[in-house]
């Protein structure tokens, strides 16, 4: 409610200038929050329909009002329009950049220096400056459609032609980059042609209808959006071309939209591409009242439609009551790692907590670090017909045989924290935890900046549990950065299987290696806390200071890490939150409440060097 006078000025004068709208009838001095929307343009069908559905959303709530801005495709203005927004004092900023490198700086700064939440919607930034991210997967679109295509045209293959949208652009690089990953798999495909109509739909009728002329004998159409899947359409039918499948993405209602296209036979097949926009609203509301949990970033699933599939519901959220007797509680199965470490124990600790505060009845099995055990535990649940699933990959590969049993049995999978390396993605409906990649690209940066030297630095590396996604893809984010520093070095790494024993162990074994060989080290990347705080005590018993003869780097920021941070033992670690009961009891409900499930949930988590950690400590939950 503060400055109400001058934000009251400054908003109606850009109301004005832009556009805005709050709910009918009310008070326009009674709104709580004032969102910034800024919008990459309202030309493309796909863009009208985000705009009218953040309208729609925004008219649930009393409190607020939203100011709307249309850059009309051009990244200048998108940046002066943001500025104009947060001059006029918006309490939150939802924006759809037109380029990334153009908008970064001033989200950025947004975020940074004026510390307000911003949702990206459909496209991101460079970086992590931003509250959080809702939208597609576009490399994942691209590979679901050449699944399909591959499909489609079974063994004997043939000709693909495939219309961008703008050049360049990060929706058509990786949309066509999953596409021709997927298609590369079947060996009678060949990609003829590939020409760009800039997501328009008589820009793709003239470049096909030119193109055709040519090549008449084309079996497959895919365009990256319906609206230029329309005009190649039109485009072969005025050239009374027949028998080319065309396959779009986007699946709006309405005419002309992908979902009359496939219902009409015009198309075979699109595929749905949800702006996000509904879910932006309610999160922005979610934030500004300052609620837990908030991911950071939230990947919308996509859905194939094809006359089938519309037949078969894909359009209708289906209501998934439990099984029998929907008034009952929901049982969810769950099947853990271990207790390896506290961070596992407190991952544990904030699922069973959340299923009794969510009253979901909750049958947990401790796998005991062995995949076998947590196989066993996943059949078990099917015999006993829980209405879902939900477990953490101790190992990320082996999954396949018992998720297709659950899916045989028809309960649906949640996979929280651990993610497995199944190509079939229907094995599960969602994936909730940390990005490990971001995390190990986190450790290097904070590292690079911290040691700030040419000379060499020598690095041995404590690896997780082998195999496990943290362990691959934090060694991966870790190295791709050093990639850029030569005088960088791993010249040891083991695993210490994320246990502080073993981390003590193993660092005991390096130290003596090292020391047999006359080598010592100057830094110790390990991939969790528990680990590194084995390894302090193992290099305190032979004289080295850890955190001054050793930096040292972990990932978790568990309580004992900040700890030693304050006791100067360790010098940074990169946040990765357990807390993830709330987040997963959320999905079950909404899950059974027919709601369409993003495919992917980012954690939001941050960086904590040890000069923070003294006043970060006391707010720490876990
Ligand atoms: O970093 C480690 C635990 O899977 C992200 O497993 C989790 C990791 C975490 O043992 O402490």
């Amino acid at each position: 409610m503060r400055r109400r006078g001058t934000r009251m000025a400054a908003l109606m004068a850009l109301a004005i200038l832009i556009s805005a709208c709050q709910r009918e009838g009310t008070d326009p001095q009674a709104f709580e929050f004032v969102i910034g929307v800024s919008l990459a343009n309202l030309t493309e069908p796909w863009r009208i329909n985000m705009n009218a559905e953040i309208k729609e959303q925004a008219a649930a709530y009393q409190d607020l009002r939203v100011v709307f801005a249309d850059a009309a495709d051009s990244s200048d203005r998108q940046v002066q329009d943001v500025h104009k927004l947060l001059d006029s004092g918006i309490d939150l900023l939802i924006i759809s950049p037109t380029d990334a490198e153009a908008l970064t700086p001033v989200i950025a700064d947004a975020y940074n220096e004026r510390h307000l939440p911003v949702v990206l919607l459909d496209r991101s930034v460079i970086g992590y400056d931003y509250t959080l991210f809702i939208g597609p997967d576009n490399r994942l679109i691209g590979k679901q459609v050449g699944q399909y295509v591959a499909e489609l045209l079974g063994g004997e293959g043939g000709e693909v032609m495939e219309i961008l949208g703008r050049a360049g652009s990060p929706p058509v690089m990786d949309r066509s980059l999953g596409f021709r990953e997927a298609v590369s798999h079947a060996p009678n495909i060949r990609t003829v042609g590939t020409i760009s109509a800039d997501w328009l739909r008589d820009r793709a009728e003239d470049e096909l209808t030119a193109w055709l002329q040519t090549h008449p004998a084309v079996d497959v159409v895919f365009a990256h959006n319906d609206a230029m899947a329309f005009g190649a359409y039109k485009a072969a039918r005025r050239l009374g071309i027949s028998g080319i499948r065309f396959v779009g993405i986007d699946g709006l209602p309405g005419p002309e939209g992908g979902q009359e296209m496939v219902n009409s036979g015009r198309f075979a097949a699109t595929f749905t591409c949800p702006t996000g926009a509904r879910e932006a609203v309610i999160y922005a509301m979610d934030i500004l009242h300052h609620a837990e949990g908030i991911p950071k970033k939230m990947i919308l699933r996509t859905t194939l439609l094809t006359r089938q599939t519309i037949a078969d519901g894909a359009l209708s959220p289906t209501f998934r009551a439990p099984a029998s007797d929907p008034g009952r509680k929901i049982v969810l199965g769950f099947a853990q790692v271990g207790k390896e470490s506290d961070w596992r124990l407190a991952n544990t600790e904030s699922i069973k907590s959340a299923a009794r505060d969510a009253g979901i009845e909750l049958i947990f099995r401790d796998g005991e670090q062995r995949q076998e055990n947590q196989i066993k535990a996943i059949r078990e649940f099917i015999a006993r017909k829980v209405d879902i699933i939900a477990f953490s990959a101790n190992v990320q590969s082996g999954w396949g045989e018992v998720l297709r049993e659950a899916k045989a049995a028809g309960i649906p999978v949640f996979i929280i924290d651990r993610p497995v390396d199944e190509k079939d993605e229907s094995l599960w409906v969602t994936l909730m935890g940390s990005d490990f990649l971001e995390e190990g690209r986190r450790a290097a940066q904070w590292l690079v900046k911290y040691m700030s030297t040419e000379r060499q630095v020598d690095i041995v590396e404590l690896q997780g549990t082998i195999g496990s996604a943290p362990a691959i893809d934090r060694k991966i984010g870790f190295e791709e950065v050093l990639r850029d520093y030569p005088n960088y070095a791993i010249i040891h790494s083991e695993s210490g299987d994320f246990f502080r024993s073993t981390g003590e162990e193993v660092m005991r074994k390096i130290l003596a290696e090292l020391r047999a060989q006359g080598k010592s080290f100057d830094v110790l990347f390990a991939h969790n806390d528990d680990m590194a705080i084995g390894a302090i005590k193992a290099m305190e018993e032979v004289g080295l200071r850890p955190g001054k003869d050793v930096v040292i780097v972990s990932v978790d920021a568990i309580g004992d890490a900040f700890k030693a941070m304050i006791a100067g033992k360790l010098n940074c670690s990169v946040e990765c939150t357990p807390l993830l009961g709330p987040l997963l009891m959320k999905a079950v409900k909404d899950y059974f409440a027919g709601k369409s499930l993003p495919v992917r949930i980012v954690t939001a988590e941050e960086v904590f060097p040890a000069e923070l950690a003294r006043r970060a400590l006391p707010g720490r939950k876990y």
